[in-house]
């Protein structure tokens, strides 16, 4: 029989394409590098970090599924996944900040624009010369998009805006703004809209006082009568379809980000294990601490490998959405309860910056909220296996 390798059970890595594998490294190696070394101040003092994004630009971590052509890596869902692991390893918000800009504004800018939009934004949003956000929630539309109340009307040569977005990440910093709104031109059906940065009437003000999620700004959109052109909607596709195959994108590569700070709190907890002695042994030699591991590490082994399977299924364009809402809730819950009990296994050090399992545990209550909560995609599974809607 084979040796068995703790810390990558299933052999993955063995399963990956050799330039899956090169973009996994040099991802790592950024996080590592560029991220890991700032992040516990930056979550201390809640920072806005615009620069982050030409520094990821320039790694080619900023649309790796878009063609090169546009910019992107050209490269398929299983590395953009890789990218999103390394990424949240070391924080959710610097991965929040990378799959808004690749998933929810560069893939429908590509996928739903014309060819002028695509020339004009998508290459400098792969450099992070442009910062990207996507205002699809409101004040009362959150779980129930369909229930938004922002709207375009038509006027001469365009559309006129109106209307508040809320919870967006990246907004007070971003350049660009994908925006979906409910368009009288087209029978109140809801439409993409890309508006700039200075245009009369748009503003993005900070969300401030955050508890999760602090390396990552979020905002707001407010929209007062926002004048475009024609040329700001996008044409190509129309209905809540549009934000939904954006968030098939970003729900898939939480699946895999999430499992990255999983990875961060199990192997945490287990040095902590090996180094701290009470009762004259170490943590680790007690029953109770290798059955938390052993959880840790199944659930991990399991949630990477159906990760994998998606993505794989992704980039056959032969993945069913139900399938993205089964890994995005699981392993959003799962990481969440490994990094709850990471917090227990660190004892007091566990509530310290320093030990950095306390703010993923936090970071992720907001994971496994956003792009669906827990209980929505719940709902979405029950749908599929029943037939019966139970939204409302
Ligand atoms: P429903 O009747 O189910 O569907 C309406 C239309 O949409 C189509 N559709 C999808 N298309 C592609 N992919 C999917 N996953 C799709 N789901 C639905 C559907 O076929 C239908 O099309 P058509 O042509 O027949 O009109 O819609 P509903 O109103 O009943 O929706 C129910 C529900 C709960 C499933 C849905 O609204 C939902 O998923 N709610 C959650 C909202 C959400 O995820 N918001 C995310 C906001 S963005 C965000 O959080 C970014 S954080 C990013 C970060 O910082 O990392
Ligand atoms: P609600 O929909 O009000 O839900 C509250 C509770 O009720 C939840 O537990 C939910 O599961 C439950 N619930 C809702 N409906 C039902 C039902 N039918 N049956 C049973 N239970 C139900 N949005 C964007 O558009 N763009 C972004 O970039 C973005 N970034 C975000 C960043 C952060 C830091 C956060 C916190 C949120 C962000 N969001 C963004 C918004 C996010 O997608 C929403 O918060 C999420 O979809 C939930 O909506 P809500 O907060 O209105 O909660």
């Amino acid at each position: 029989l084979a040796g068995f390798n703790w810390q990558d059970p299933f052999r993955l890595d063995d399963q990956l394409e050799e330039d899956e594998r090169m973009i996994a490294e040099s991802a790592r190696t950024f996080a590592q590098e560029k991220l890991q070394t700032r992040v516990i101040k930056d979550y201390a003092t809640e920072a806005v970090s615009p620069e982050l994004f030409p520094e990821m630009g320039e790694m080619g971590l900023l649309g790796t599924t878009i063609p090169e052509e546009y910019g992107g890596l050209g490269a398929g869902y299983v590395s953009y996944g890789l990218v999103a692991r390394e990424i949240e390893r070391v924080d959710s918000g610097y991965r929040s900040m990378m799959s808004v800009q690749s998933s929810l504004v560069m893939y429908p800018i590509y996928a739903y624009g014309s060819e002028e939009q695509r020339k004009k934004y998508l290459p400098k949003l792969s450099t992070g010369e442009l910062i990207g956000c996507f205002g699809l929630t409101e004040p009362d539309a959150g779980s129930d998009p369909a229930g938004m109340k922002t709207r375009a009307e038509k006027v001469d040569g365009g559309y006129r805006l109106t209307g508040a977005k809320t919870w967006i990440s990246n907004s007070p910093i971003a350049d660009v703004f994908v925006v979906w709104a409910k368009s009288d031109a087209h029978d109140g059906k809801i439409r993409g809209f890309v508006l700039e940065k200075g245009m009369n009437g748009l503003s993005a003000p900070k969300i401030e006082g955050k508890q999760s999620l602090r390396a990552s700004v979020t905002g707001e959109i407010v929209m007062k009568g926002v004048e475009v052109g024609e040329d700001a909607l996008l044409p190509h596709v129309e209905g809540l379809k549009g934000p939904f195959g954006c968030l098939n994108r970003a729900r898939y590569g939480i699946a895999w980000g999430v499992m990255g700070a999983a990875e961060f709190c199990w192997h945490g907890a287990r040095q902590y294990g090996l180094d701290r002695h009470q009762f004259r042994k170490p943590l680790a030699q007690t029953q109770l601490f290798q059955l938390k591991l052993a959880n840790m590490q199944t659930e991990i082994t399991l949630g990477l490998q159906a990760a994998l399977r998606v993505g794989r299924l992704l980039d056959e364009a032969n993945a069913a959405p139900e399938m993205i809402s089964m890994i995005k809730r699981n392993n959003c819950g799962k990481a969440l309860d490994i990094a709850r009990m990471s917090r227990d296994m660190h004892g007091g050090n566990g509530i310290s910056e320093e030990y950095q399992v306390i703010r993923h545990m936090v970071n992720l209550e907001t994971v496994n909220t956003y792009e669906g909560t827990h209980d929505v995609h719940a709902l979405i599974l029950g749908r599929a296996q029943t037939g019966l809607q139970a939204f409302f």
